[in-house]
């Protein structure tokens, strides 16, 4: 099966809770290779273009301040099916609720609600080329950028 990337990232809570070295754990454990990292103090504008699906959400400026508040550490993890399992490996989007039904996942782990999740993963192959040349711009050749994205 042909390997698949897509784009990871630890949000701040994932490192003022200290689970960074966790997680990567986790991540080399079930089969992904880290293949770029870096780690990041996202501002502001950089946050909006990121979520620009969910600018006009209620949560938004919620999300801007969240994301903005330390540093993340962004990652590109690939092999078969990335995409896919690296979101069922982190569960659903509220940690509460994935505590309950989804209790191995690493949301559970390091999440406490919809809003602080620890985690990010790409949705779709769509997402992955986006989220990836946003930060990694070498790394999918041909791949245009939509700024209305
Ligand atoms: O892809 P995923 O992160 O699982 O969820 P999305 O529905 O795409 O939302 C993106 C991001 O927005 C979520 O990870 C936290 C934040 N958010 C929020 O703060 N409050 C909500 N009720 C829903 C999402
Ligand atoms: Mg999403």
């Amino acid at each position: 099966m042909e390997k698949e990337k897509t784009l990871a990232m630890i949000k701040p809570d994932g490192f003022s809770g200290n689970y960074m070295d966790k997680i990567r754990k986790v991540i080399l454990e079930s089969g992904f290779d880290i293949i770029r990292e870096m780690m990041v103090r996202l501002d502001a504008g950089k946050v909006t273009q990121f979520y620009a699906e969910h600018s006009k959400k209620s949560f938004f400026p919620s999300l801007v301040e969240y994301m903005t508040s330390g540093p993340v550490l962004i990652m590109v993890l690939e092999k078969p099916n990335a995409i896919s399992d690296w979101r069922a490996l982190i569960g659903p989007t509220d940690s509460r609720k994935a505590k309950v039904s989804h209790p191995n996942s690493i949301r559970a782990m390091c999440g406490l609600d919809s809003a602080k999740n620890c985690v990010h993963g790409s949705d779709s192959p769509q997402s992955a080329a986006r989220e990836i040349s946003f930060f990694f711009e070498d790394i999918v050749p041909g791949f245009v950028k939509h700024d209305e994205l």
